[in-house]
Parts: C-alpha cells; structure tokens; sequence
C-alpha cells in the first residue's frame, strides 16, 4: 500500500535550517525554494551557481571534472592528457561509466589513464618540460588525431603555460591537433565552469574542421549526451529507426571527425542544457543552426522529443514515420509499467544530481507513480532551475509550429532584451506570448522542496524529517544514505545499470526502481535516530 506523507514543506525548510549560525541559514535560505504557484509573474527567484559556503561539506565537484571528465572524457578518439598529480586523472577515468564503440577504425582510448603524473620537483621547477615529453610519447605510441591537455589546481599555481606547449607540439607534429584547457579545479565554484571552457575550446579548435558535407535528410547534432551506461547507444537506436541523421554526439562516444563535422547538422537537440548550452548557442550564431531542448530519459519524454524534432523538420513522411516508430516500441513499455506500476504508485523520491538529471528522470519516475518530494541540483544556474530557455530561433516558422508551446525564458524583460527589435516583431506578430509561473520549476513535482548545492547534513536531515521510499544521487552520497535505511541509486553513474534512455532504457529503469523500492531488506536497519534519538556527542581536545 502506498504510505500517505503528511507534511509542510515550509516546516521542513526551517528545519533544515534550524541547526546553523544566522548568517549560514540566512545564505541557505535563498538556495531552499518550496516549488508552488506564486502570485507574480516572473519566478521566484533561487539563488544558484554561488561559492559554496565554506565548512559545508558539499556533493559538488570541481572545474577540471567538468571539462576534462564530463565534457571531453567521453570521446573515443582523443588522447586526453591530465597535467597534474595522479590522483586527479585517476579519479576521473571511467568511474562515470561512460561506455563506447570502438567502431571499424578501432579507435578507442577511452581505456587508458594518461596523465604527467606530476610530483614535488615539478611543482618546484615547473612541469612543461614534463607535459612536453608525455605528449611527445602519446604521439609516438598512438599517433592519434588530437591531444587534449587539461590543467589540473597546481598547474595553474605555479604558471605552466598549457597552450604554449600543446601549440609547439602542434606545430611540431603537423598531423596532429594538439590543444589545451585551463580547467584548474579551483576557476569556479562547480563542475560548471569546466563545461563552459570545455565547449569553448572545442569550438575553436575541432567544430568546422571537417569541410565535407554529410549525407542525410534530416540531420541533427545530439548536444550534451554522455552515453552513460549505453543511453547514447539506445538514443542512437531510436533516431536510426526513425530515419534521422545523428551528426555528431557531444560527447558520448563521439569522435573526433563527430565535433569536426557538427556544422553541417541542420538542427542542434540539446539533452543536457546545462552542461553544453554554449555550444549549442554558437552553433547557431556562426552557422545558424537552430536547436531545441530534447529528453531522451522517460518513453513519453522520448516519444515528444521525437515528435519535436520532426516537428521542426515538417516533412510528413518523417512525422508519420516517428509515429509509427513510437507506437511500435511503446507497447513494451506500457506493458512492464502495468505490471509495475501497482508496486510503485504513491512512493516518493529525491534526486540530488548535477544540473540536469532531476527534472529528466522526475518524468521517468511520473511514469511509476512516484512522486518526487524533493529535489536539486548541485550547479544547476537559475535558467535550469526554471526550466525554461530562451526561443531558440527567429527561424521558428510560425505557420508550422505552435508558437505558445515553445519554451521561453523566464522573464519577459530578459527575453526581449535577447532579441533584436526584427526579431521580436516577428515573434510577436506570429503570436508570442508569455507563460504565467505556478511554480519556480514546471518539471518538477508541485509542492516539492528544491534545494541548491545540497549538502550532507542537510541530505541526512531531509531523509529523517519526510523518509522517502528511495534517494538518488552519487557516490559520495550512497552510503551514508544507506546506512539511514533508505535504498539509494545512483543517477550518475546509474550503479551497474543502465541504459535508461529511450524506450528499452524506460524498462530496465521501471524495474531496477520496482527492485529498489520494494525490496525488504532496508526494514532490517536502523538509522541512527531509530536505535538512539537524542544522540549527542562531545569532542575532547586532548
Ligand atoms: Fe549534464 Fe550529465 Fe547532468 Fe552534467 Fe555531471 Fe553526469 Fe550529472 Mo554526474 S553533463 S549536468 S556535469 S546530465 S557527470 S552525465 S551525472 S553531475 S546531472
Ligand atoms: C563529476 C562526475 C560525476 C560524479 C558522480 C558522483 C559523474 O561531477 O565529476 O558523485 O557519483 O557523474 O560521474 O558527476
């Protein structure tokens, strides 16, 4: 039976806040938003995308994981040098489980851990010298198509020039492109600064390089999927069978002819905003590319998406065929949710995961029945906690699409001063108008709590305060949520699993979830508050 939930959100919020020094729950207040209607017609505002406060121990990552491990990481065909000590490339090789094909040219370094591995001497004398001999032996061993060096915290302290070596290098070698990043962790405040250099970089050295045209009736560039578990993979399947000409993949399993080629795509569908918005953004200002936001996680999501995309193309023969494609698969899925759906209706979720994956995979749980309590992000910015975007283009045709079902930024003043008087005109003579808000995330369940770079203490809290039947987030969550008693999987790394893109993908997570929650082992623990409410504990200096 599914178990009623008697609680007001504004209460937990001061609970949550009850614990810390003024000025802390003051700074926390802003990044806590109960998700209802408001009276105003801009959003409620939530504060994001700041410093994290000091002594808080957050679920955060840092710049050089954004752009070394999110955003290049996943391509195949590129040697991705880490400069700096171990740790750091270790650390982000492979545990994110980004999976690939090494196709028929067999390129595949995604195997292989490089780095300089930097040690005190370097760090005293300089690490160049260092970084120019690791190139120099990845070039002898595997001469590949590029080399990408990515700087890590001490690199930037000490002043090793990246982008001086990789343009000698380049210079030396002349097959080969050889570029830097200067992602030191500490540029920003998140993972999210990494992507921006990342999507930079990649737009000035690879995008356009590759001159040929592509053959395709309707071709696209797949912005921000990682191929996590295979979702890249099932994702790819669907456009297959659909007739649609996937370009290039930024960046699961993509290649380097893949980046080199996106200028030719005709449109730009863009999974995770979040971390590749800038490229979908230049894309279309140097080529005119237009681009939609798409989500691939959930099969009714699938299914919209699908019908977006040949909804921008408005050729019939693509519409009809993208119907026929969704009913084929779709009655598989409406078969495993009936036979799950009973077991999970009523129970509730929170998803604690980067900037994107809680209002993507709060549509999947919708699909079970599940409701989503809580939710957050750890460097989401205003615009993903809104939900919205900016029209993507003034080629929007106004005689084919339905102007008010296109997503808008959140307010009116913003937009317009985006666009050019040409542009707004005709925008507005094809019948824009502006959404009301009912709440600060329209993909996110009303009434639940979101919370901005959530951290331990809080994360333990909310689970003793509301007990939701599963938590999701990462790594350095799972077991201490765990050892609360509450089953807990990843939607980073999606544990073992995945894919749980696309319509197969949908299955595999119905039932993984079905197993999650309905499994009777978490009733055999006892949290800390259950076996000993009033725990205190006291520190002694000695
Ligand atoms: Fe985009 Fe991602 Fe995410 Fe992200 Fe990430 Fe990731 Fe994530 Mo981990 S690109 S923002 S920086 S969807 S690695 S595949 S799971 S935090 S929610
Ligand atoms: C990162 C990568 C990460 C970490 C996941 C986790 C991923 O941000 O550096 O904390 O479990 O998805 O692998 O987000």
């Amino acid at each position: 039976k599914p178990k009623m939930v008697q609680w007001d959100p504004t209460d937990i919020k001061k609970e949550l806040l009850k614990k810390y020094p003024p000025k802390v729950a003051r700074k926390r207040a802003k990044q806590i938003m109960i998700n209802e209607a408001t009276e105003c017609e801009a959003p409620p505002e939530i504060v994001a995308n700041v410093r994290t406060i000091p002594g808080i121990i957050t679920m955060r990552g840092c710049t050089y994981a954004g752009c070394k491990g999110v955003i290049m990481g996943p391509t195949r065909d590129i040697v991705n040098i880490t400069h700096g000590p171990i740790g750091c490339g270790f650390y982000s090789w492979l545990t994110r489980r980004n999976q690939t094909d090494p196709g028929v040219d067999g390129e595949n370094y995604i195997p292989y851990c490089f780095s300089t591995d930097m040690q005190d001497q370097d760090i005293i004398f300089g690490g160049e010298k260092k970084l120019e001999a690791a190139i120099q032996e990845a070039y002898d061993l595997f001469h590949p198509k590029a080399i990408c060096i990515f700087s890590t915290c001490p690199v930037g302290l000490i002043g090793d020039d990246v982008h001086a070596v990789s343009r000698k290098m380049k210079e030396k070698f002349g097959d080969c492109n050889v570029f830097g990043f200067s992602c030191e962790g500490y540029k920003g405040v998140s993972q999210s600064a990494g992507h921006h250099i990342a999507n930079n970089q990649v737009f000035t050295h690879l995008v356009g390089e590759n001159k040929e045209p592509k053959e395709g009736k309707y071709k696209i560039n797949l912005l921000g999927e990682y191929n996590i578990g295979g979702d890249g993979f099932e994702i790819d399947r669907i456009l297959k069978k659909c007739g649609i000409t996937n370009i290039a993949t930024f960046s699961g399993n993509s290649t380097y002819d893949q980046f080199a080629s996106a200028q030719h795509a005709d449109l730009s569908c863009v999974m995770c905003h979040r971390s590749i918005n800038y490229v979908a953004d230049m894309l279309e200002t140097k080529y005119g590319i237009p681009w939609i936001k798409v989500n691939f996680i959930g099969a009714k999501s699938t299914a919209k998406s699908l019908r977006k995309i040949a909804e921008y193309f408005n050729d019939p023969e693509l519409v009809k065929k993208v119907n026929d494609v969704i009913a084929e698969e779709m009655p598989e899925v409406e078969a495993a949710i009936e036979d799950i759906k009973e077991r999970t209706a009523g129970k509730t979720a929170m998803l604690f995961v980067g900037g994107s994956r809680a209002h993507h995979y709060n549509d999947l749980f919708a699909e079970l029945g599940m409701k989503t309590i809580s939710a957050g992000y750890e460097f989401g910015h205003r615009d993903d906690y809104e939900g919205r975007q900016v029209i993507p283009n003034i080629k929007v045709d106004a005689d084919s699409r339905n102007i008010e079902e296109l997503e808008i930024t959140p307010s009116p003043d913003e937009f317009k001063a985006r666009k050019t008087p040409a542009e707004l005109k005709a925008l507005e003579d094809a019948g824009l108008k502006f959404r009301h808000y009912d709440g600060l995330n329209p993909d996110l369940d009303k009434g639940s709590i979101i919370i901005d770079d959530l951290n331990q203490y809080e994360a333990e809290k909310l689970v003793e305060l509301l007990k939701p039947d599963l938590f999701c987030a990462g790594i350095k969550e799972k077991f201490s949520i765990q050892k609360l008693g509450i089953p807990m999987k990843q939607l980073h790394s999606y544990d073992s699993g995945g894919p749980y893109a696309g319509f197969k993908g949908a299955i595999n997570f119905y039932q993984e979830i079905d197993r999650l929650v309905n499994s009777k082992v978490w009733s055999y623990m006892k949290a800390p508050w259950q076996e000993n409410p009033e725990l205190t504990a006291t520190f002694v200096w000695e």
